[in-house]
Parts: C-alpha cells; structure tokens; sequence
C-alpha cells in the first residue's frame, strides 16, 4: 500500500514535471489544419476581415487563403511534410480594394517569461511581384499599441523552399498578440504561413518550486495513509 501510493505520488510529480519540460504550444491551431478546407467550407479561399471561419484566428485586414497545400511556389511545405493546410496572407487584394491580408491571434503568457516565436515562410509565385513580404509584430495583449518585437520577413520571385523564422521575446503581460500581414505580393499572391508556433524559454526556471509543496503534500499523506494502515490494521488471533 505504502509503495503503491508513492508510485502515484511521484507519478504525478512525473507528470507534472514532463508538462513544465514538454513543449506546449501557447497558439491554437497555428498549423491551420482547422477547419477542414474542402466542402462544405470553400469559401476559405478570400476569407475577409472580421470572419471567423479560420479556427482562433482574427483577420485583421483584406482577405486570406486557407490553403489546401500550395498551389503556387514551393509548394507543400518542405519543413514540415505532416501539414496539409496553410495560409496564403493575400487572399486576393481586387477583392479587398488593393489592401493586403493579415491575422492575429491573441495568447496566455506570463509577465518577464522569455517565449521563442517560430513560424515556417514561403511565397505564392502565382501572380508576379519582385519581392513578397509581411509584417511580423508581437505586442502586448492588455495594450496592443505597445510593441514587443516587430520584424519583417521576405523572399524574391520563385525563391523556395520554405524558410523557418525564428524570433525570442519577454512577454510584458498576461496576453501576448501576434500579428502577420502581408506588405507585398501580387493581387492574389502574397507570403504563404504555416506552423506558428510560441513556447517558453527554459520554463522549469521559475514553476517548479511551486511544484515542491505538491510533492511535499503528497509524501505526507503517504505518511499518514501508511499510519492510517497501521492503526487500522487487524490484531493477529
Ligand atoms: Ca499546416
Ligand atoms: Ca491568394
């Protein structure tokens, strides 16, 4: 009994330990593989600001593509051969009066917790631009005009394959809201987006004394059950 209970006892701090270690992403579908592009949901092909249809993200401006693989350029993405879906961030500009498309979506962070942004690149060579590029910015949720970190990514026509960007940040609040939107491209071909991804940096540094209690509660109730069976324990005849 004794034992048994210890085992639960330390695989629960297992547990709880493999969760702080594991690399949880803090972004909902940042892979776009919801919904399902196809029927009954075609018109994920110009989906416009203010639309829903493209699971926890927010378009912010023009219209995006959710595409099924690449039509145009690289194609499938080359850094992550499992995705089926992503995004084409210049839906088609004739449709959105010249403007360019973007999203967001907003996420739980901790204030002056280190986070690593990564996300796969490429471009729609479908219509010709020179150059195809978007504007990458990480503000602060609670007050979206304060900006925490706000870059650029690019390619030349018919560069390929996929690119991974990578970008570290401290958080400065409980929300974090990470935005793309396309700057250039072709009417209706801009920077294609996949695999969006934040993790905390080195995240066992400050949750795991918060753990020690746990575990500490934990033996003493082993210690108590284990006294527990002694008291309750039948006299030998
Ligand atoms: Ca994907
Ligand atoms: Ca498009």
């Amino acid at each position: 009994m004794k034992r048994k209970a210890i085992g639960a006892v330390a695989g629960a701090f297992s547990l709880f330990a493999l969760s702080q270690h594991g690399h949880a992403n803090q972004l909902l579908n940042g892979g776009f593989e919801s919904p399902a592009e196809g029927p009954p949901n075609y018109a994920a092909y110009n989906v416009p600001a203010g639309s829903n249809l493209i699971t926890d993200w927010t378009i912010v401006q023009g219209n995006v593509d959710l595409t099924v693989a690449a039509d145009y350029g690289p194609l499938a993405n080359t850094l992550d051969p499992s995705s089926v879906q992503d995004i084409d961030l210049i839906g088609d500009s004739s449709g959105s009066g010249g403007v360019f498309g973007g999203l967001s979506q907003t996420f739980a962070t901790v204030a002056g917790q280190e986070y690593q942004l990564t996300f796969d690149y490429s471009h729609n060579n479908g219509t010709y631009s020179p150059t195809y590029a978007a504007s990458v910015t990480v503000a602060d949720g609670n007050a979206p005009g304060s900006t925490i970190y706000s870059g650029t990514v690019s390619q030349a026509y018919g560069a390929a394959p996929w690119v991974l960007f990578t970008q570290d940040f401290v958080a400065t609040s409980d929300l974090t809201v990470f935005t793309i939107i396309d700057t250039q491209g072709g009417y209706n071909a801009g920077i294609y987006l996949d695999d969006v991804d934040v993790e905390p940096v080195n995240p066992t540094a400050t949750p795991l004394p918060a753990a020690l209690p746990l575990f500490a509660g934990g033996l003493g109730f082993v210690g108590f059950l284990a006294r527990r069976k002694k008291q309750t324990a039948p006299r030998a005849a």
